[in-house]
């Protein structure tokens, strides 16, 4: 009786554990500095979003294809939104990622195109290796004068983990 049990619990740890590690390979964690009025940090005066944090907000879909993916459907929080919450006041944005590439945006093209932070692409969790853990993407074709040019093809950063507001 003893050994069913304990071997139920070794087998629930290692369901737990091993979930837990495999969930975390593509969590994201976006921090936010510069022009904020908001902090999760007060020492480095900066406000980071968690995995959860990006979960709970309302998501978001994007259909469109990108320089690299064909026509798929992109889900994530708006930026728009994770502004709101920061209280940025900046006007720029300066996107910054794993890979360490930095792009600025303007900071009106949250509301003007409804962009998003997509972590999920097909129904598919973005990994680090596939444009993860966030994707900015913009509603390309339905914009195509504005949003399918070569300047607009380097707003879509992957990889991002940290904005600076400008
Ligand atoms: N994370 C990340 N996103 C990025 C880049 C990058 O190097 N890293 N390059 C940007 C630029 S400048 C352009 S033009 C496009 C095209 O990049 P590619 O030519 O490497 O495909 O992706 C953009 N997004
Ligand atoms: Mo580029």
């Amino acid at each position: 009786m003893l050994t069913t049990i304990t071997r139920y619990l070794i087998a629930l740890l290692f369901l737990l554990f091993g979930s837990r590690a495999q969930a975390q390979s593509h969590q994201a964690t976006l921090t936010f500095t510069g022009k904020i009025t908001a902090f999760t940090e007060y020492t480095t005066h900066s406000y980071s979003f968690t995995e959860r944090d990006l979960l709970a907000l309302p998501q978001h879909t994007i259909e469109t294809t990108t320089s690299w993916t064909p026509k798929s459907t992109f889900v994530g929080p708006r930026l728009a939104d994770l502004l709101e919450k920061i209280g940025a006041t900046g006007t720029m944005l300066e996107i910054h990622t794993l890979d360490e590439y930095t792009y600025s945006i303007p900071a009106s093209d949250a509301l003007r195109y409804d962009v998003i932070l997509a972590h999920t692409m097909n129904q598919h969790r973005l990994k680090v290796s596939d444009f993860g853990p966030l994707f900015v993407i913009y509603p390309r074709d339905k914009y195509p004068k504005e949003l399918n040019t070569p300047t607009t093809e380097a707003k879509f950063s992957w990889q991002v983990n940290g904005i600076v507001v400008q």
